[in-house]
């Protein structure tokens, strides 16, 4: 009896219980847009650090179901539920080999779009310092807004999951994207044009442009690399493997900005506790790379110095710091952890820590701002798990008082211009309300709800301070232009999930009112 009932079940086990061939079913079904090693091509990479955003039940739905707006396409007529799950458990695996993306296959992935007209004259009739860029992140579109009478002046595809602000160089004529998937796109403002493309790594944070617009640095989390590419034509200069000082541990680099009076790109770095300087100057004069205390030796060693361009300068800090705002001569950084309470300032001219804020509650310092208030220089930061804005005051980097929100919330804007600040409360319950806070009384002034139940976030001003715009930040959502001295609505126009939008004008000129 019993051998009856294993034949049975070696009958019935090939088809009722053998796995799916995974591998082949990718190959089949997905390999050609996300490629056969999974980096990605006409669809987003599917490795697990592309994914960290995505939960595994949603891949699953995204398989069988498609993604809306997308050229994903739903596969529930073709796949099973077990080879969809198979799928969705394949790509939150890493590759059996490591991708590799050195310079050789970064510069291999370059598109040269069109040429650079340097002469070329805007084609559009507005003012060029008063556009605005709009980040369409439903359906990876951007839209190029003239910012005095509110009218989109062409509306383009972008590489998918853009993130970050986009960067301007000085003249305000070119603009960089940074994707999360290492696509980097350049952009003429003057002609409307996409001009050039690089992938300078396989899962990045964010891109900054020098203060004289000739560098472009990527930072990436997968590989661990900050890559230096060309402004012009984004050919790749220089890959920065992030190691400690001893060259024994890799980090991911959380994010790199332009700090212009410095003539220097700052590094965050989100596994070693260092902060780096990369000169964008020839003239750069030498830097030590860094002080390290030696185990080996007992005693303290001077590592060599370097100078000149991308002179490397490291800053040894106590904890992990990844979230950095800075103040407005970049003399002092303000770093925070995602995982830490506290932050800490950092003085970039002496190299080391002179001071830290007891500022729990997540701040979100990458949305910080900073203004001048009865002449005292002041900082605020939204929290991302606290219904407040603290508002920090620089001579003594005191919390100088905490402003009650709506909710957890995201980002934060104001303007010259304007005495107030908007923020968002889009990490709670209050989600749809913006809070707008006057900055003579540091008191809330008013609240505002463009669409009651949608999420409202992200502000922008235009050049001149005079409109507010924020968005609706869903599938059917809406860019609303806000008068911003009445905050009344004077205009709405649909959009598709807008999340952040850039003012040329407030970029270049580094608004205090704005991130950098
Ligand atoms: Fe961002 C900017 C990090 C999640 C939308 N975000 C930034 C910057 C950093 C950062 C370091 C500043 C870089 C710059 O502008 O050059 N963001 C992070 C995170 O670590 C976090 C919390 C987790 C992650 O997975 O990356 C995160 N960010 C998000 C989102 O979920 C948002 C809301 C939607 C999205 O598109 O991913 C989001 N981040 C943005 C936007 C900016 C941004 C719109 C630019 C803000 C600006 O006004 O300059």
């Amino acid at each position: 009896m019993r051998r009856c009932i294993s034949l049975l079940i070696a009958l019935l086990a090939p088809a009722a219980l053998a796995a799916p061939d995974v591998d082949r079913l990718y190959i089949e079904h997905c390999a050609a847009c996300h490629g056969t090693d999974r980096l990605g091509g006409l669809g987003p990479a599917l490795l697990p650090e592309n994914l960290s955003r995505l939960r595994p039940a949603h891949a699953e739905s995204v398989i069988a179901k498609g993604r809306p707006a997308t050229q994903m396409i739903g596969f529930s007529d073709k796949l099973s539920a077990e080879d969809i799950a198979a799928l969705a458990k394949l790509i939150y695996q890493p590759p059996p080999v490591a991708p590799v993306w050195n310079l050789a296959e970064i510069e291999a992935s370059r598109i040269i779009h069109a040429a650079a007209d340097p002469a070329a004259k805007p084609v559009h009739g507005a003012d060029p310092l008063n556009l605005f860029v709009v980040v369409e992140s439903g359906d990876h579109h951007v839209t190029i807004l003239d910012g005095d009478r509110f009218e989109p002046l062409h509306r383009f595809p972008s590489r998918f999951a853009l993130h970050g602000g986009p960067k301007f160089t000085p003249d305000g004529r070119y603009v960089y994207f940074g994707s999360r998937d290492g696509w980097i796109s350049k952009y003429d403002l003057h002609t409307l044009t996409l001009l050039s493309e690089i992938r300078a790594g396989i899962n990045t944070r964010n891109i900054a442009l020098s203060s004289d617009g000739r560098f472009v640095a990527v930072a990436n989390y997968l590989p661990h690399s900050l890559v230096l590419l060309d402004a012009a034509d984004l050919k790749p200069l220089r890959l920065i493997e992030a190691r400690d000082i001893r060259g024994r541990q890799s980090s991911r680099v959380s994010a790199v900005y332009q700090a212009p009076n410095r003539k220097s790109f700052i590094v965050a770095l989100k596994d070693i506790p260092e902060i780096w300087e990369i000169a964008t100057d020839e003239a750069a004069g030498p830097v030590y790379t860094g002080l390290v205390h030696s185990h080996e030796k007992g005693m303290t060693e001077a590592l060599a110095a370097s100078a000149g361009l991308f002179a490397h300068r490291r800053i040894a800090v106590e904890t992990l710091l990844d979230d950095f705002m800075f103040d407005p001569d970049y003399r002092h950084l303000l770093g925070s952890s995602r995982d830490g309470a506290g932050a800490t300032v950092v003085n970039l001219n002496v190299g080391r820590p002179i001071a830290s804020v007891a500022l729990d509650g997540l701040p979100h310092l990458g949305s910080g701002i900073s203004f001048l208030r009865e002449g005292r220089r002041l900082i605020a930061t939204p929290h991302l798990n606290r219904a407040q804005i603290s508002v920090i005051d620089t001579a003594d980097w005191s919390v100088f008082a905490r402003i009650p929100t709506g909710g957890p919330g995201f980002f934060m804007r104001s303007h010259e211009n304007t005495p107030y600040a908007w923020t968002d409360a889009m990490l709670g319950p209050g989600r749809d309300t913006m809070t707008v806070i006057d900055k003579r009384s540091l008191a809330v002034a008013g609240r505002i709800t463009p669409t009651p139940g949608k999420t409202a976030a992200h502000v922008e001003f235009d050049r001149h301070g005079r409109h507010a715009l924020v968005s609706v930040w869903e599938m059917d959502g809406a860019l609303v232009v806000y008068d911003a001295d009445a905050l009344r609505e004077v205009k709405r126009l649909p959009m598709v999930k807008p999340s952040g939008k850039y003012n040329v004008y407030n970029k270049i000129t580094f608004s205090e009112g704005t991130s950098h």
